[in-house]
């Protein structure tokens, strides 16, 4: 590594002759980047080989997290973290005239995932490497990644993210580690002289899988381990013999694209959308290849297939790739030749399953004549599964036709994943301790009580490399200062940050950073967006994908009322707050979209409108990113999370806002309830239904939006807005659909219900900020008892619950 600056710049400008032919003056911005990642990797390839070796002579177990999704975001500035590289090579290239941060934009996120699943999975690689534990990320190379979103006319419009038409300098691609992928065609079953049956596949379509290996560098260990992306690629012989390829070479080239379109790009979508046979393949796509990867490494081990799951653990990360049950179950049968029971045990005991959502409409299924057509002998031992586990149900409850049609894995023509991935796993996990007695008491309760102890909870977390000593740096060193570095290892130790609850000039400290931070992100959005904010304002944030669910609607309809009060009364007197959304909506999401068009309409007339945009602003920040996200959260003054209770399973920008001293208005859902739990009453603003009321709601059918709209003139008012001609509506009928939601269609996310209680809740948040240290208490709190959210505590509760892997201690 570099012994100190000097050593790094000799290096710098060395790589930037040799490798790109500039010198510190000639080179642009973008060659600098692209020179200093070249550095980073070439010490990050010496600790990749050596972390590789490592885990080989200790014969350490494996975890494959296997993922659709993994938001990783920028890498650069991370990489330098974590190597503890950061302040040595920001202060080297200053002399020289570069700045860090500037080299840092010029890299872009890698957004292969759509929202809180996918970056989940990218924190939590962060967390395995700096916890030194051998676990590695199996997920797709998407040539396009999570859309570009643009505002044009107040309204969403999604371009292609081209990104890797800059190259993603951190990839590694591996041909001879290529695998083939099967698709299609028939089985033929041949029996030999002991009745046992083989399996002959032919008339199939293969394609090749080559990955790419991205490194996950470790903090301050010298550990790096693996982000192994796959790749779709024909070869010719894939597609046409060479005769073939003369005679009809329009027909190689569809065929050609045909087999590409595997890995072309990310369902931008969470959702069960028609259109889904592709989406099936890229997810056999990635398990298929995956799991032969897998087996391969196993088998240079020489060791017994007794011994799999003590060496091989892998994790499904939702239900999207559960294929890998009968995958597996497939090459150890049909290619192996082990029986069925010896297959099975090795398949339960390596594989475990999160569950990320309890909403109905994102359950994954998929129709029996789809898979059997796709995957013949995939199907084959599904419908296997399926058959043996009905059977044992028999046995357990016999008569019980209801239960047993209820719990089964193929039922009225569809194959439901969820149920293939608890039956086939030895653990079954949510992702908040509220999610999970929902899980247990509800959504699966008839696998609870077949399976107890297959069920457990492990509450999300964030890194807090990125999040905190990467995003936000004037903090990180003040609580450095006030409880020594010891927290950066170990974030549990934020909480030795009470004990300067009663410093007046830490609580000062606090504020001053939040103060430059706001001013920085002011200037930012005045750079990108030309709209001049005051960083005296509030800053009131709430950043997420575009939900009904996670009701931005609420925020909206209360920024309505808002403007109408200093409308009716201009005297009126309100602290001024600046209202920050950034969201994206599925494409085909109609009633999302139409939340997008509002809120921008609700900026339009608001911030043009003197007379109030002194007091309120609303910015919609376009193309929300894992960018972004750092840019913002640090300068949050307050954090929206105001999901309907039951709904949202954990939400992790809860957490990071925490982490950055905001402050939550929040409903009692996902780890909002463990939030409070940690911070008390007085440091979070909790409003609105629980989720026993709403789900009793749901039972009962006792709720009437129309009633609280004939009764409440706020809400009558407000929504009438929407259709009748106002300043939002303009006389057009763009927001009929909303209205009809919310009165028409009974509100199927109780926004009118919690709306009363919502305007009473950032009433105070208003009265509270003015009593600036009291505040600056309540940030502290939430800063000190964040460390429980940190994923690190996340991942040490699977490697010693789930997983049943140790530290691989000898590398640093
Ligand atoms: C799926 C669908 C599909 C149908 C249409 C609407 C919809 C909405 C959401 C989803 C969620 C897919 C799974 C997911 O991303 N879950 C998120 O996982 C995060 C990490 O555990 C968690 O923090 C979020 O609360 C949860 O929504």
């Amino acid at each position: 590594m570099f012994s100190d600056k000097k050593d790094f710049q000799e290096a710098f400008k060395k790589k930037l002759k040799t490798q790109f032919g500039k010198t510190v003056d000639t080179a642009t911005e973008y060659d600098a980047y692209r020179t200093l990642g070249a550095l980073v990797q070439d010490h990050v390839n010496e600790n990749w080989l050596k972390t590789r070796q490592e885990y080989q002579a200790k014969k350490a177990k494996q975890v494959y997290y296997f993922s659709m999704e993994f938001l990783m975001g920028r890498l650069l500035g991370n990489n330098l973290l974590n190597m503890q590289l950061l302040s040595l090579v920001d202060e080297g290239l200053e002399e020289l005239g570069l700045s860090l941060s500037a080299l840092e934009e010029k890299e872009k996120d890698a957004g292969l995932g759509n929202g809180g699943l996918g970056r989940l999975a990218a924190c939590f690689l962060d967390s395995l490497a700096s916890l030194q534990l051998a676990g590695h990320g199996y997920g797709m190379r998407y040539k396009y990644g999570m859309f570009d979103q643009q505002i044009i006319d107040g309204k969403q419009v999604e371009l292609p993210d081209d990104w890797l038409s800059q190259q993603f300098i951190w990839e590694v691609r591996r041909p001879e580690e290529a695998l083939e992928v099967r698709f299609g065609g028939h089985i033929s079953a041949t029996e030999n002289d002991n009745g046992d049956l083989t399996f002959n596949y032919y008339g199939y379509e293969q394609i090749q899988a080559v990955p790419y290996d991205v490194p996950v560098v470790g903090y301050n260990n010298d550990t790096v381990n693996t982000l192994r992306l796959w790749s779709a690629e024909p070869t010719v012989d894939d597609t046409l013999t060479k005769a073939e390829v003369e005679s009809h070479y329009g027909h190689f080239l569809d065929h050609k694209r045909s087999l590409e379109a595997i890995s072309e790009f990310l369902y931008p979508d969470d959702s069960n959308e028609e259109g889904k046979r592709l989406r099936l393949k890229q997810e056999y796509f990635l398990v298929s290849a995956g799991v032969q990867s897998v087996i391969r490494s196993f088998e240079e081990l020489n060791l017994p297939w007794s011994q799999f799951s003590d060496q091989v653990a892998m994790h499904i990360n939702d239900t999207h790739p559960a294929l890998i049950i009968p995958e597996l179950m497939r090459i150890l049968m049909d290619d192996k030749g082990l029986g069925w029971e010896e297959a099975w045990e090795i398949t339960q005991s390596s594989v475990s399953y999160t569950n990320h959502t309890t909403l109905v409409e994102a359950l994954e299924s998929w129709p029996v004549d789809m898979v059997r057509n796709l995957l013949p002998r995939v199907f084959m031992i599904i419908d296997e599964i399926n058959e043996r586990f009905c059977q044992s149900l028999w046995k357990a409850y016999p008569g019980e036709f209801d239960r047993i049609a209820d719990l089964a894995i193929v039922a009225d023509g569809q194959v439901k994943m969820a149920h293939l991935s608890i039956v086939g796993s030895h653990s079954v996990n949510g992702v908040a301790k509220l999610h999970t007695e929902i899980l247990k008491k509800r959504e699966m309760k008839r696998f609870y009580d077949t399976f107890p102890e297959r069920f457990n909870n492990k509450t999300n977390g964030i890194t807090h490399r990125r999040w905190l000593l990467h995003a936000n740096p004037s903090l990180t060193s003040a609580i450095t200062e006030a409880i020594g570095s010891d927290w950066k290892e170990d974030p549990k130790q934020l909480q030795r940050l009470m004990e300067k609850k009663d410093d007046l000039a830490f609580l000062d400290q606090l504020h001053d950073i939040k103060q430059e931070n706001k001013r920085n992100f002011a200037d930012w959005v005045y750079q990108t967006q030309n709209i001049v904010v005051d960083p005296n304002s509030i800053f009131d944030v709430q950043i997420k994908r575009l939900h009904g669910y996670k009701r931005q609607l609420l925020n909206a309809l209360h920024i309505m009322h808002l403007y109408n009060e200093l409308k009716s009364d201009p005297t009126l007197e309100i602290v001024p707050r600046t209202f920050f959304f950034g969201a994206k909506a599925a494409s085909g999401y109609h009633f999302a979209k139409k939340v997008i068009q509002l809120i921008n309409r609700i900026a339009h007339v608001i911030n043009k409108d003197p007379e109030v945009n002194d007091k309120i602003k609303v910015v919609f920040l376009p193309n929300y990113s894992v960018s972004v996200a750092e840019k913002i959260i640090p300068a949050t003054n307050v954090s929206e999370q105001i999901s309907t209770a039951s709904k949202e399973a954990s939400g992790t920008g809860n957490m990071k806002f925490m982490m950055n001293g905001a402050l939550t208005v929040g409903t009692m859902d996902g780890a909002n309830v463990e939030i409070h739990d940690f911070v008390g009453d007085d440091h979070i603003y909790t409003f609105g239904l629980s989720s026993e009321e709403v789900l009793e709601y749901y039972r009962s059918g006792g709720y009437s939006s129309r009633e609280l709209y004939e009764q409440d003139d706020r809400i009558r008012h407000t929504l009438d807005q929407l259709i009748h001609y106002s300043p939002f509506s303009k006389g057009e009928t763009d927001f009929q659909d909303i209205y009809d939601a919310l009165v028409t269609h009974n509100d199927e996310y109780f926004v009118l219900k919690d709306f009363a209680d919502y305007i009473l809740a950032q009433k105070k948040v208003s009265q509270d900020y003015q009593r600036t240290r009291q505040w600056n208490l309540k940030s502290l709190v939430n800063i000190a008892q964040s460390g429980a959210f940190s994923s690190d505590r996340t991942i040490q509760e699977y490697a010693r619950d789930i997983w049943q892997i140790d530290r691989v201690q000898s590398l640093k």
